[in-house]
């Protein structure tokens, strides 16, 4: 315990006087949230600087680095508080001085410095490798603006800027210090010194990145703080003289200043399309040198030698974005540190792992080679040289292939393919979840799993379940605790623990309670948001994630048409009053996901005011899903819709969260799907749908005959006219997506899923009747959700991977 009440309100008191010069009952929100955050921050400032004097140890620790150009992390405050265990002792301390610390909480702004599951799933592994012990440190960017908020206006998507740091943000800390400059552009001087062909990087861009620290804090963990290092880019100080001295011109100074400034101005907002654009590289390039640089200058604090690097230090990349660490980490150490290529690239190789998270062929990244000569004339040569020495070895070992060398080469056609050159330049590639990783053996890197079997493995995903659960859901969470005790925060597998009490009546009835409380709190949301009254009795069956054709909200929604046409029909069918709810952002630029959006707004509208449905279907859309709105939806779903095409989902997270708060998934056989059913048994799920290899089987023979589904099942052909019969408005807004289903052969599968999903729905419909049965296995979900843990993966990205030690028992 770091405060008891009375000493916290002393110490928060005086920070207060200290900071703003009168005292906390005089200040707003803002003010007195605030001054909260800087006594938090300089609480843990001092326990760490207590603990490195402490650490005499002279061998320095592996350490890790995460790269990624996403970090969804959400809020800190509340739920650093739990972490310090002073959430109580602070709320208690605050009220006595009539501040309530909900008010203090909700001032904080959500940093949205990602677009979904790739960005959580990197705050995520920061939070776990915090709570184990792990020198894990984040590298990213810090953008001005993070991902776009949503609005609603007459049922569209309409995007606001997200302009987070407006305020101020006082987790970060600006460290100036650690400024560096990050070349881009010029060209590259050849020259022969006493021998040796040394490279002279010339007339480049200059870009000063400045690193910004945001503390990591694991629960019950103030002796290990981890840091998140975001980097902005700014233009040289004296970039007037350097412009007007290079350009001699005025206007190119300007153009210099704002081309810098864009680097970290914005998160692209697209989770799953490559456009290609030169800023996107830029950012790239920008993060990657800048996170490389820090990492080799605390190196050579500690070292000096290059050749441990690789004991000392794993780079990670999230996804392909940071894969300019490659020929970055080859050019630091052959330019700067005199190691010759061999060398180089073993330290290289053995340093560098991978993680893919796509296999969307649209989601590839490529990149003109003319792009990267002309933003990264270095790396790019580098780069050259790596593919050149890469198909030389091939060739030597398979000559007659040369067809395996075409298919994995990095340079082709005028384009680098950037996962080529990842697998290549790391020691490790892992898929998401085990049907993903197996697809990444077969099908997308298969080459490559002949050429290396031994890089490939799988991590599936997990979640933080102490942010998900033990401070979403804090009644679920006191019920749990009071019943197996508080192992399962920091063991996620003692969840297990639960199981014995599906047969327990009185229990089950506590847990219903909780979820029903939670209802009533995502209702009074809704209430207050929407005006529009959601019975918290009927059923919660929910959809939250991007919107993407892949992840078929669309079937979703074909459904709920379906519904509402039997239902006007016969008034006295027997399906329980169910609540539809939906959230997710979509790319700005994606019409076809924008007017799904429209479809489920136009139908709520429709469905929510027809005065004859009795309330029996509600449809809601939630504007603006993000990490704070979702940590008040999951524990409020009785039903997890996992409903993408079978294949197309790498691994999914929501789907963990939802069963970590109890709710039942109505899933495809995709991504971790497949291993929640077998964690839970077939019982305790509901499954539906083709399978991968069916839908991998259609792929390969051009599809299959969506007419066919459609002229076969009166009632999907009816949901299907009515997208432009003229029932849902005289527009022609729908016409796009009833064009994707019949003449474009409904890629992913809607109509040829959709007799198996809504049969399954009301399958699930019916079982949620049985109120015992149901929420018997929705606490069999709970206690077998330990598994998706990100602890779990972490330990075994830190076991196979990274090969640090974790500490994993609880300290003394
Ligand atoms: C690429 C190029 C240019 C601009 C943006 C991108 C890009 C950004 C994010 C591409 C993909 C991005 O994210 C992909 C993603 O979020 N994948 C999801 O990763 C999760 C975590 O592993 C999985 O659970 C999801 O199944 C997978 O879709």
């Amino acid at each position: 315990m770091i405060w008891l009440k009375d000493s916290f309100k002393k110490a928060y008191v005086e920070k207060f006087i200290e900071i703003q010069g009168s005292m906390p009952n005089t200040g707003t929100s803002w003010e007195k949230y605030r001054a909260l955050v800087v006594l938090i921050k300089e609480k843990m400032k001092i326990s760490q600087a207590a603990e490195s004097m402490n650490d005499s140890s002279p061998d320095q620790e592996k350490q890790v680095y995460y790269f990624s150009l996403e970090f969804l992390i959400g809020k800190l405050l509340s739920y650093y508080l739990i972490n310090l265990g002073i959430k109580d002792v602070v709320q208690e301390g605050l009220e006595e001085l009539g501040i309530d610390l909900e008010d203090l909480i909700a001032e904080e702004n959500d940093a949205a410095l990602g677009n979904g599951g790739l960005g959580r799933l990197s705050a995520c592994y920061l939070d776990s490798m915090a709570f184990l012990g792990i020198p894990g440190q984040g590298n990213g960017i810090r953008y001005k603006y993070g991902l776009f908020q949503q609005k609603i206006v007459n049922g569209f998507q309409v995007e606001l800027p997200d302009n987070w740091l407006k305020n101020e943000y006082p987790w970060e800390m600006r460290k100036s210090d650690n400024t560096v400059v990050v070349k881009f552009k010029g060209h590259v001087r050849t020259e022969s010194i006493k021998g040796k062909l040394t490279f002279f990087h010339e007339d480049y861009e200059p870009v000063l990145a400045v690193p910004y620290d945001i503390p990591m804090l694991g629960y019950g963990n103030l002796n290990r703080i981890n840091n998140l290092r975001l980097w902005s880019a700014e233009p040289i100080k004296d970039d007037l003289d350097w412009v007007s001295f290079n350009q001699g011109d005025y206007s190119k100074a300007v153009a210099y200043r704002s081309e810098v400034e864009a680097i970290s101005y914005i998160l692209y907002p697209e989770d799953s399309s490559h456009a290609g654009r030169e800023l996107r590289l830029r950012q790239e390039y920008f993060f990657t040198a800048a996170g490389l640089s820090t990492i080799i200058r605390y190196f050579k604090k500690k070292n000096n030698s290059f050749s441990g690097f690789a004991r000392k230090v794993a780079i990670h990349i999230n996804d392909t974005h940071p894969a300019l660490c490659v020929p970055e980490l080859m050019r630091i150490f052959m330019d700067e540190e005199d190691l010759g290529w061999d060398e180089a690239w073993n330290i290289t190789v053995n340093t560098i792992s991978f993680t893919n998270h796509t296999i969307l062929p649209e989601a590839l990244e490529k990149w003109p080679v003319e792009i990267m000569k002309s933003q990264c004339p270095r790396i790019y040569m580098i780069i050259e040289e790596i593919d050149r020495r890469y198909r030389e070895e091939m060739h030597h070992m398979h000559p007659e292939k040369r067809d395996l060398i075409e298919h994995t080469a990095i340079i082709r056609d005028g384009q680098i393919h950037m996962a080529h050159l990842a697998v290549i330049g790391s020691n490790s590639v892992n898929g998401v979840a085990e049907l993903h990783t197996k697809i990444l053996k077969t099908q997308v890197l298969k080459d490559f799993y002949t050429i290396y079997p031994y890089k490939f493995n799988n991590k599936t995903n997990g979640v933080s379940h102490r942010r998900f659960l033990l401070e979403a859901n804090p009644d679920l969470s006191r019920l749990i605790s009071e019943s197996i005790g508080e192992d399962w925060i920091r063991q996620s597998e003692s969840l297990e623990k639960l199981l014995p009490y599906t047969s327990d009546t009185a229990f089950l009835e506590k847990l219903a309670d909780v979820k029903y409380h939670n209802k009533c709190r995502l209702a009074n949301y809704i209430n207050d948001k929407m005006n529009i009254q959601v019975d918290p009795s009927s059923i919660f069956d929910i959809q939250v994630k991007r919107i993407h054709a892949y992840k078929r909200q669309l079937l979703n929604i074909l459904k709920i048409m379906d519904l509402y046409n039997r239902w006007r029909e016969d008034p006295s069918m027997d399906i329980y009053p169910t609540t539809f709810i939906f959230g997710g952002k979509v790319a700005p630029g994606y019409q076809y996901a924008k007017s799904i959006i429209k479809l489920i707004t136009t139908m709520a509208q429709r469905i929510n005011t027809d005065p004859a449905l009795g309330g029996k279907m509600k449809v809601i859309f939630l504007e603006n899903f993000n990490v704070s709105l979702a940590e008040m939806i999951y524990p409020a779903a009785d039903i997890s819709e996992q409903i993408s095409t079978a294949s197309q989902e790498a691994s999914g997270t929501g789907n963990m969260k939802f069963m970590l708060n109890g709710a039942i998934t109505l899933g495809t056989l995709d991504g971790a799907n497949v291993e929640i059913r077998r964690a839970v048994g077939d019982e305790n799920i509901a499954i539906f749908g083709l399978k991968a290899n069916e839908v991998m089987n259609y792929y390969q023979w051009g599809g299959y005959k969506s007419w066919e589904e459609y002229q076969n099942f009166p009632r999907l052909k009816r949901v299907v006219d009515q997208l432009v019969d003229g029932s849902l408005g005289s527009s022609n807004e729908f016409a796009g997506i009833y064009e994707s289903l019949l003449r474009d052969n409904d890629q992913y599968f809607v109509l040829k899923d959709f007799r198996s999903y809504t049969d399954t729905w009301q399958k699930v419909n019916l079982w949620y009747q049985h109120k015992l049965s149901w929420a018997s296995s929705c606490l069999v979900n709970i206690g077998k959700g330990g598994v998706f843990s990100s602890d779990r993966a972490i330990k075994e990205y830190a076991d196979d991977i990274w090969h640090v030690p974790y500490q994993n028992e609880i300290p003394g």
